[in-house]
């Protein structure tokens, strides 16, 4: 099963060039961590990144929310993936039909394929989502994840349509497509090695006044069999600066890490 084999391991699993740079950061690096910088400006998102890079496989970003977005800001962020060797994740939860999307992801202020290495899609519109975003992503290296759930509370993402996902993407290949949005690897035993990354992480169970609901590290990568924990507020949202945020994603990495030490032995 996937969630017996190493991060390493599977680099070879994957033909996609994103998710075997991720996979090979991860193992490099010794984090499963992936840090969500939900801030509305760049020079906050740029002192978070200085703080954490170095503790993290991956940045989430929402392009979207930063009022003095730039391209210049994009290339700094990328110069940092470099540096700090991260993979750059843009949440952008596209859900439009195939033309709609190749436009939404190549172009307009954000120009997300430009910059993100990795971006995420609803399986809502049906298939053509994926034609769509990989005619763009594909010739770039970039590569896609699906959300098959969602970690907040009520969400429709459950059953059968976490099912019809899963299959979706297994029609559509791994050559872009690499993995999922989910709350837990649904099947272990599956033939493929899809990457599973999960939101909705705090070190103590819980949630937020809006439906988020909160999972442990443990719950997610040891319990759900999940490879990379998604944390935001949690991070972020702790005060002392610089310093305090990179001393609790110290903490988020090492208990994401432990926890999968944990999962190897079993
Ligand atoms: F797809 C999802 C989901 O199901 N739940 C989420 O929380 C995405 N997210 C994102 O993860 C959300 O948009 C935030 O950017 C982040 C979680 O932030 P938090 O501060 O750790 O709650």
């Amino acid at each position: 099963p996937t969630t017996l084999k190493t991060y390493g391991s599977r680099v070879s699993l994957h033909s996609n060039p994103t998710a075997k740079r991720l996979l090979e950061i991860m193992e490099r690096k010794q984090s499963n961590l992936c840090v969500s910088i939900d801030v509305t400006n760049t020079a906050e998102v740029l002192e978070i990144v200085r703080g954490v890079g170095s503790k993290v496989c991956m940045v989430k970003t929402h392009a979207d929310i930063i009022s003095d977005f730039s391209s210049a800001f994009a290339d700094e962020l990328v110069r940092f993936s470099k540096e700090l060797d991260f993979i750059i994740f843009e949440d952008r939860k596209f859900a439009d039909i195939g033309n709609t999307v190749v436009h939404q992801y190549q172009s307009g202020p954000l120009a997300i394929a430009s910059w993100a290495h990795l971006t995420n899609a609803h399986p809502i519109p049906g298939p053509g989502i994926i034609t769509g975003l990989s005619s763009v992503g594909l010739p770039l290296g970039r590569a896609l994840l699906l959300l098959g759930e969602m970690s907040s509370k009520g969400n429709l993402a459950t059953g059968e349509y976490t099912k019809k996902t899963m299959q979706m993407a297994k029609e559509a290949g791994r050559e872009f497509v690499v993995g999922f949005i989910a709350m837990s690897r649904v099947d272990p035993e599956e033939e493929e090695d899809w990457l599973m990354l999960t939101p909705g992480v705090g070190l103590v169970q819980g949630g937020d006044k809006m439906g988020q609901q909160y999972r442990t590290p443990r719950d997610v990568i040891l319990d759900s069999g999940c490879d990379v924990i998604i944390v935001g507020r949690g991070i972020y949202g702790v005060k002392g600066g610089k310093d305090a945020m990179e001393a609790e994603a110290e903490k988020y990495r090492r208990a994401g890490w432990e926890a999968y030490e944990e999962r190897l032995k079993r």
